[in-house]
């Protein structure tokens, strides 16, 4: 397979209703695809940062800077650019995993329909269909929060995430605990904003009979997750900490988490995201798949891999409609709480051609075989 092109495209799309979490608002995702020509296929990823380094460290531009004097470079100077070398090749260049994960998903997704072959086949997929939960933000009042939940929960989501920060934590799950009682698969995602003197605090959930508690302490906290873990009974969730099966090998051994949210472009792509699982299968630790708003070519590739059998809990991967009026890809559609795993070559998704017009701002070529 030899690289032809290698473009970026740029696209906003406006969210159906604004998402807040503890440390950012966003009412639009502004981002970036990448659209890999070859002679064999053609493959796209799309990138999991925002225009600004609030979730990640990783935005936008930064991204692209990377990815034009460092990783294209390095991946199409390769005799043979096939996914499964394209790590090594970019492994000289320290951190940058989303930027990384781009460019060997795009690959990945080419060699995968070079080979007509399903890109969830290719990781090792046991299930065709992925349950479906979602992931509700921080809103202005309570009964706007639970009336948002009881929305979703009438199309069947079979499990709500609470977005919670200081000041927006006890009474929105109390709340929502008791409108809609103890059935409901209810967990909280706090992304960073507590520290471990808020301990006593925190263990006040408790009570609510939560799945998990997602990212309460900083990133680099590990040592805290260990410490907070041991006080309460909610089972830790880590999703910002672990950048890697090492991380996440690491934290599980030190008792930092019970459970782990895998996030393919945080991670560096989905051959690392499968050896998180693996680490995580061997350890007998559940593991589920977490979303950064992806449209259906994202959200296409996410299903592949939360088809895998340690995936047992339920994912952050909803139905187009939760996110966007127009998707770029034929629209996911949530049946009995359950999304599909696409079967189809790759990613098993078509980019839209109107609906990319339609939501992009511009194009830049990476890379063109002279
Ligand atoms: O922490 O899981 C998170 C979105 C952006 C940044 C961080 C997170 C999220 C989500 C969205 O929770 C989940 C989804 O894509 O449905
Ligand atoms: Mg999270």
């Amino acid at each position: 397979m030899n690289i032809e092109l290698i473009e970026l495209v740029e696209v906003r799309l406006p969210l159906v209703r604004p998402f807040r979490t503890s440390c950012s608002a966003d009412t639009e995702r502004h981002t970036f695809l990448l659209h890999v020509v070859t002679d064999a296929a053609e493959g796209w990823a799309e990138f999991g940062g925002d225009p600004e380094p609030l979730y990640s460290p990783e935005f936008a531009a930064g991204a692209e800077r990377v990815l034009l004097d460092h990783l294209v470079p390095r991946v199409t100077a390769l005799p043979r650019p096939g996914a499964a070398r394209i790590a090594a090749a970019m492994a000289p260049v320290k951190g940058n995993p989303m930027a990384k994960a781009l460019l060997e998903t795009a690959i990945l997704d080419a060699e995968c329909r070079a080979h007509a072959m399903p890109l969830g086949t290719y990781l090792g997929a046991v299930r065709d269909r992925v349950a479906a939960g979602v992931s509700v933000g921080i809103t202005d009042t309570i009964p706007e929060l639970l009336d948002t939940i009881s929305g979703y929960l009438a199309e069947g989501y079979v499990r709500i995430k609470l977005k919670i920060e200081p000041g927006w934590d006890l009474e929105p799950v109390g709340a929502a605990r008791r409108e809609f009682g103890d059935g409901l698969a209810l967990q909280v995602d706090a992304n960073t904003a507590y520290s471990l003197t808020d301990a006593e605090h925190l263990r006040r959930l408790d009570e609510f009979g939560l799945v998990q508690i997602e990212q309460p302490l900083a990133e680099d906290d590990v040592a805290g997750h260990v410490e907070l873990a041991k006080l309460l009974r909610t089972p830790i969730c880590l999703d910002e900490s672990i950048r890697s099966a090492r991380d996440a090998a690491a934290a599980i051994r030190l008792g930092a988490c019970r459970i782990v949210n895998i996030k393919p472009s945080r991670v560096g792509g989905y051959l690392e995201a499968r050896r998180i699982h693996d680490v995580c299968v061997a350890h007998g630790i559940p593991v589920w798949c977490g979303g950064m708003l992806e449209t259906g070519i994202g959200r296409a590739q996410n299903l592949a891999l939360a088809a895998l059998p340690g995936f047992v809990l339920p994912n952050d991967i909803s139905a187009s409609s939760r996110y966007y009026a127009e998707d770029l890809t034929e629209a996911f559609e949530l049946a009995d709480g359950c999304l599909s795993v696409p079967d189809g070559p790759g990613s098993g998704v078509t980019v839209l051609p109107a609906a990319l017009r339609r939501h992009s701002v511009a194009t830049r070529k990476l890379y063109q075989k002279r």
